[in-house]
């Protein structure tokens, strides 16, 4: 009895270890953000502070500073994502907002890639006045 039931377990222990080596070494579960991702004017640097290695089908967290070289001003954050070859976006919109503990970085919470393929993600940054948003985007593979 006693026998059997630790051959059980030890093959599902087994299995979870290859469940977890494929997902270590197969390209697409996981990918890695820059650690810096330029808007497409130039004026806005998105530095990720922490979050970087995304992973497909959980909530990913994302912790990043908006740096300008003449200062940023009173901005606001959006944060997206679309797999543009399906014609959709997230399944889950994420949550963007000043970090509790540091109100100088952005934390984004409920990032959610549910899809294998190709993705892109989005920082929209709307300027002080709110007339003009700027988006920087980085595209990868999940
Ligand atoms: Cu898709």
């Amino acid at each position: 009895m006693k026998s059997n039931s630790n051959k059980t377990h030890s093959s599902r222990w087994r299995a979870a270890l290859c469940v977890s080596a494929l997902g270590m070494t197969s390209a697409g579960f996981a990918a890695e953000l820059p650690q810096e991702i330029r808007s497409n004017d130039g004026r806005y640097r998105i530095v990720i502070v922490e979050g970087r290695e995304l992973r497909r089908g959980i909530f990913n967290q994302i912790e990043f500073a908006i740096v300008c070289d003449d200062g940023c001003g009173e901005i606001t954050v959006a944060v997206s994502g679309a797999m543009p070859e399906h014609e959709h976006g997230l399944s889950y919109v994420p949550k963007v907002e000043r970090c509790a503990g540091n109100d100088r970085h952005w934390c984004v919470d409920g990032l959610r890639f549910h899809m294998p393929g190709h993705w892109e993600l989005y920082f929209d940054i709307g300027s002080e006045n709110g007339m003009v948003i700027q988006r920087a985007q980085v595209a990868f593979e999940l």
